[in-house]
C-alpha cells in the first residue's frame, strides 16, 4: 500500500515594526524575536503535514504583493498586519480579492489597547482573528486555519 501526503502550504506574513520582537517594548510584546515565532510555526507546521512560506515586511506594498503572488501557489494565509490592520483599505481588498482563506492574528490583545487599535479593516475578510496569545495567537492560528481547510 502506498501513502499519498497532501501538504497544504501556508503563507505566513508580518507587517510593519514586527522585525523589532524582542529587541524593543518588551512589556508589551514579548521577549520572542520573529525568528523565534517563525521556528515555533515551522516546528508546528511538520506535525500538521504543511508548509508555511513567512515573510515580514514594513511596506504595505510589498505585502500586498505577497498577497497577489499567493494566488494558485498557497491554500491559505495567516497574517499579523501590524498597524497596517487599523489603516488599509488596500491590504484588505488584496484579500479580498485572492480570497483565499486568511487567518488575522496578534500579540497583544487590540481590544484592550487604545481605542485607534479596536478596529481592523482586515477582520471582515478574514475567517477570523486571534489576538492577545503572544506567539500562542500564531499557533492557534495555524491550528485554525488548517482545520478549516481539511
Ligand atoms: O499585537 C499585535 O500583534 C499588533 O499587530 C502589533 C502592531 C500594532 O500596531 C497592532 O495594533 C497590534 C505593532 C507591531 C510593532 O512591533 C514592535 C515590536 C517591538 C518593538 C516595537 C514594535
Amino acid at each position: 500500500m502506498s501513502k499519498v501526503t497532501c501538504l497544504t502550504r501556508i503563507l505566513v506574513l508580518n507587517g510593519p515594526n514586527l522585525n523589532l520582537l524582542g529587541k524593543r517594548e518588551p512589556e508589551t510584546y514579548g521577549t520572542l524575536t520573529l525568528a523565534d515565532i517563525e521556528a515555533a510555526l515551522q516546528t508546528l507546521a511538520e506535525s500538521l503535514d504543511c508548509t508555511v512560506d513567512m515573510a515580514q515586511s514594513n511596506h504595505e506594498g510589498e505585502l500586498i504583493d505577497w498577497i497577489h503572488q499567493a494566488l494558485g501557489m498557497q491554500d491559505g494565509i495567516l497574517i499579523n498586519p501590524g498597524a497596517y490592520t487599523h489603516t488599509s483599505v488596500a491590504l484588505r481588498d488584496a484579500i479580498a480579492a485572492v480570497a483565499l482563506p486568511t487567518v488575522e492574528v496578534h500579540l497583544s490583545n487590540i481590544h484592550k489597547r487604545e481605542s485607534f487599535r479596536h478596529h481592523s479593516y482586515i477582520a471582515p475578510v478574514a475567517i477570523g482573528q486571534i489576538s492577545g496569545f503572544g506567539v500562542d495567537s500564531y499557533l492557534l492560528g495555524l491550528r485554525a486555519l488548517i482545520t478549516y481547510l481539511t
